[in-house]
């Protein structure tokens, strides 16, 4: 049982909850739960086995709090808890997605025109309510429209952000490989090609017994309510409103079930199309004769690629983008390969960083890392660090690199803010004094397209400029991304030798898929990054290597994936304009 996880969401279902209750971001609950989220997390013990006593010691845990925890572990659900989810449905939660809208405004909204969600909003914003409203007006109007507008064009409405799915399904997967009788489980649908976002998590399980697999999905504490039983399907919807479907399936139709539910639907298609073209037929049970059924192929994925004549094809390429084709003549874009090193890497120094240095160091040194930077971040941003703090780190890092040898090179970086307009924190000679530069956008996120676009490329110009971070800003679901001139980008990064990060923090995942295809076959260097506050996240490049190659970028492109030479290489040369002064 994965107590910690639970203990996690209760935390946070309560501090979402409080807060809209309270209508309050800053209230003194909302901040005491959020703190012992941060202490919970931190924990390496198992909880189970601690009293609300042993649970009121650990620093940043109250005692009602150690109560609640207590309360989860003891009896599957908090009282508390499940009052406040009566007192604001999921719709309502849902509505603090949008940007500019707090808490007050929510709860104001609800009680003067009935908005009990994204839909009812979206109607009161067309007849026009909103603007009479007291503390509105014509301005909030337009802007909760514009922000609306932006949502949806995204499409991430009614969607579950893959920094929320991924969590539960790997939970799922965990918890259901348990269940005797089970000899597979894994995530399929959107989520294993990586999408941005989910519109339900689709679950596919090998079993000999069907009953006590849907069984065990129905009894985990996220579950709300479930919506299908069937003989081997099963569909539930959790309390933060996700809809998770599971098929259990016999072992030796497997490959044909991962591949069905896999998709896309526009991939399954095409394979459909080939296989009658052969005259056969392809669904979720198997790959198989038109006339008298007989089974050609259906245990494993590759087995069925491998009778249509196709390289298995991985699933970040199954967008129905030409990859048919491709693998019919082996020619698939390639994989990224073993990641070398990591450019975007925070420690405690920061506000908002969790674990000390050596720790980072030991981590990435596990990992078999050749290059290491770490970039806390500059004073410019709330989390920031001073220049005293900064030499003193600079300081440990070159004895540290004393120790290790020449086997992993630190440089000892720093993650700069990029004001609005493109100006960068400290002063030149400071920054020339770091090994890594890498700078971001964190602030002014309202600005139109040509000055977000001029305060990057700005940014770029500057000489100690190596790359810039996160690029669009955004938050998943959340933040929308920032305008920006892309084709200027790509431009100005490659006139100034400057690289462009791919993050793989999952609620960002920036450049996006979309960015990345737009620049893939520019003259730009690419960087993956895992963006990292605590040296356990070092493992997020897994998810910058797929975000790019979901997007066919070319791994040459990429200066950290494959050959370390390269990256060795790179490590060493200043932008071209750092060259010129
Ligand atoms: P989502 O959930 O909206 O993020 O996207 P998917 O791709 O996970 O779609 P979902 O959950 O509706 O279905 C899972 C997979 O099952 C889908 O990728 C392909 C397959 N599938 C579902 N419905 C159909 C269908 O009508 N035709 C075909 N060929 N495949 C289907
Ligand atoms: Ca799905
Ligand atoms: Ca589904
Ligand atoms: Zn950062």
């Amino acid at each position: 049982m994965d107590s910690k996880q639970d203990v996690l969401d209760m935390l946070r279902d309560l501090a979402e909850l409080t807060m809209l209750d309270e209508g309050d971001p800053q209230s003194f609950r909302v901040r005491a739960y959020e703190s012992a989220s941060q202490a919970i997390a931190a924990q390496a013990t198992d909880l189970g086995k601690l009293t609300a006593k042993d649970l009121q010691k650990i620093d940043g845990i109250g005692k009602s709090t150690a109560e609640k925890i207590r309360e989860l572990l003891d009896h599957g659900k908090v009282e508390k808890l499940e009052a406040l989810r009566q007192k604001h449905p999921r719709s309502v939660v849902a509505l603090l997605k949008i940007q500019g809208l707090g808490p007050k405004a929510v709860t104001k909204l609800r009680a003067e025109l009935g908005v009990q969600s994204i839909d009812d909003l979206r109607k009161a914003l067309a007849d026009h309510k909103v603007r009479d409203l007291k503390g509105f007006g014509q301005k909030s109007e337009d802007k909760l429209a514009t922000a609306l507008a932006k949502l949806d064009e995204q499409g991430s409405i009614g969607r579950t952000p893959i920094s929320v799915a991924l969590p539960l399904a790997n939970r799922i997967v965990t918890r259901l490989l348990e269940v005797p009788g089970v000899s597979h489980a894994s995530y399929c649908g959107s989520l294993r090609r990586f999408a941005e976002t989910i519109g339900d998590v689709d679950v596919v399980v090998a079993a000999t017994d069907p009953e006590p697999v849907m069984e065990a999905l129905v009894a985990m504490s996220f579950t709300d309510r479930v919506l299908v039983r069937g003989a081997n399907k099963t569909s539930i919807v959790t309390h933060r409103g996700t809809q998770v479907d599971l098929r259990v399936v016999a072992a030796h139709q497997l490959g044909a079930a991962r591949l069905y539910f896999t998709g896309s639907k526009g991939h399954n298609i095409k394979l459909r199309q080939r296989a009658l073209g052969r005259g056969w037929t392809l669904n979720e049970y198997a790959l198989s004769e038109l006339e008298g059924g007989k089974v050609i192929a259906s245990e494993t994925e590759e087995q069925i690629y491998d009778a249509l004549g196709l390289a298995w094809i991985p699933p970040v390429l199954r967008e129905d983008q030409g990859e048919i084709e491709l693998a019919e003549k082996r020619t698939l874009p390639r994989p990224m390969g073993a990641v070398t090193g990591d450019f975007h890497v925070h420690t405690d120094v920061s506000g908002d960083g969790r674990s000390p240095l050596a720790e980072v160091v030991a981590a990435a040194k596990a990992r078999g890392y050749r290059v290491l930077a770490i970039t806390d971040h500059a004073e410019g941003t709330l989390s920031g660090v001073g220049r005293d703090a900064l030499l003193d780190q600079r300081a440990k890092i070159a004895a540290m690199q004393k120790e290790l040898g020449d086997s992993l090179t630190l440089l000892h970086g720093i993650e700069l803010n990029i004001g609005p307009a493109g100006e960068l924190d400290y002063d030149l000679e400071f920054r020339k004094g770091f090994g890594f530069c890498l700078a971001s956008v964190h602030d002014h996120f309202e600005l139109d397209k040509a000055a977000q676009t001029r305060r990057v490329t700005t940014a770029m110009e500057d000489p100690t400029v190596r790359m810039i971070g996160h690029l669009s800003a955004r938050m998943i679901g959340g933040r929308p991304a920032i305008d920006l001139d892309l084709d200027e980008i790509f431009t100005a990064a490659e006139r100034t030798g400057t690289a462009l990060e791919v993050n793989g923090a999952l609620p960002r995942l920036d450049l996006s898929v979309e960015a990345l295809r737009h620049g893939r076959t520019r003259d730009v260097t690419f960087v993956l990054t895992s963006d990292a506050h605590h040296a356990s996240e070092l493992d997020r490049v897994r998810y910058a290597a797929l975000n790019a190659e979901r997007a066919w970028l070319d791994p040459d492109r990429v200066v950290n994936a494959g050959a370390p030479e390269r990256l060795v290489a790179w490590t060493k040369k200043k932008n071209p304009a750092v060259r010129a002064s």
